[in-house]
């Protein structure tokens, strides 16, 4: 099987599963796990934060952020189809009792203008805009990265208006890695931060949250209400350091595996590619083929090739570590075969 559903589905590399084996674990509900004090502070450092926080996953990262931000009866702002709003199965209205005001983006990026016409003036009747949130790269977007600039308009009306900005950065390495800048050019431009451990980076678990020590002082207690209070969690903290140290300098590969996809997807008659290839999502749309999506992705899975729906026609691949050049060569091939069937 050839997987390009996501780049969640690596599988750890060996230093990463020696590194679980050998991890110096403690009771981190305590603070006493030394290797989860460790990717903490590294991860801190490379995002340009006061401090961090591992958490279990980018969801709980960005509900705990949306938990420490908000006040429930609050409004946050986010684009429309952002993960948060359109895959985290309603939780910021389940947990955080806010609701949402979706801003429709251009290539995933909010238009600054009508980010500000957005915010709510202060009056009885209008709920209090508690938070801006920002996706880079966008997932929906097709792997779309949000320009620094962008996002420091943005962070400049939040700042005008004391709302606090929050990125959904679960890619935010492959951002960074796709405009040959540190990531910090981004963070720069956020209060918080949230990065996946587990996509591009391949760490079998987790995420990381990051911003003021005050934000991850009461995180911290999200966290626990959320039964993410893990206790000798270095064994997943280990290999979570070795993917933010040693793996963000490869993402480049996966980037040129998108676009080589992108190209030979786009040679298949029946076959469009809708999304400029920045990283390493790849989106196309069936629709030529007369087929669902859904039809579509059985049909290659039976070849051997698993990909993802992505909307009625439209199909997502996902490229990362786990795929070879040749194995992107060869889910053209395939591709090429079943549509002319
Ligand atoms: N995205 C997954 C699915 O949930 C769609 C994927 O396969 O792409 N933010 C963004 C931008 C994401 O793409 C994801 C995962 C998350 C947050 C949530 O991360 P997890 O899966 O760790 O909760």
């Amino acid at each position: 099987m050839i997987d390009l559903r996501s780049d969640t589905v690596t599988k750890p590399t060996e230093e990463m599963r020696k590194a679980m084996y050998t991890a110096e674990v403690g009771d981190d509900v305590y603070g006493e796990d030394p290797a989860v004090r460790k990717l903490e502070e590294a991860a801190a450092a490379i995002l340009g934060k006061e401090a961090a926080l591992f958490v279990t996953s980018g969801t709980q990262g960005n509900q705990i952020a949306v938990l420490t931000h908000c006040r429930p009866g609050n409004e946050i702002l986010l684009e429309s189809e952002s993960h948060i709003f359109y895959y985290e199965s309603g939780a910021v209205a389940a947990l955080a009792g806010v609701q949402t005001r979706t801003i429709a983006g251009n290539r995933g990026a909010m238009n600054p203008a009508d980010v500000k016409a957005a915010v709510r003036p202060s009056d009885q009747h209008f709920p209090e805009t508690g938070l801006i949130c920002i996706e880079n790269t966008h997932n929906r977007a097709g792997g779309a990265i949000v320009s620094a600039a962008n996002m420091e308009e943005i962070y400049q009306i939040g700042r005008e208006n004391n709302i606090p900005v929050h990125v959904d950065g679960a890619r935010l390495f492959n951002a960074a890695a796709a405009a040959g800048v540190p990531v910090t050019d981004f963070t720069i431009n956020c209060d918080t931060v949230q990065i996946c451990l587990s996509k591009g980076l391949g760490a079998p678990v987790g995420s990381i949250i990051a911003g003021s020590k005050e934000f991850i002082q009461t995180a911290h207690k999200w966290r626990k209400r959320l039964g993410g209070g893990l206790r000798q969690a270095g064994v997943i903290a280990a290999p979570g350091y070795i993917a933010l140290t040693k793996m963000r300098t490869r993402l480049a590969e996966d980037h040129d595996h998108a676009k080589r996809l992108a190209n030979g997807l786009n040679m298949i008659n029946g076959i469009e590619i809708i999304n400029q290839i920045d990283t390493n999502i790849v989106v196309a749309d069936v629709a030529g083929l007369n087929l669902t999506s859904e039809a579509f992705v059985e049909i290659l899975k039976q070849q051997g090739i698993l990909s993802g729906s992505f909307g009625p026609t439209l199909v997502r691949f996902t490229t990362h570590f786990d795929v070879t050049a040749a194995e992107i060569d060869q889910a053209i091939e395939t591709v090429a075969k079943v549509s002319k069937q």
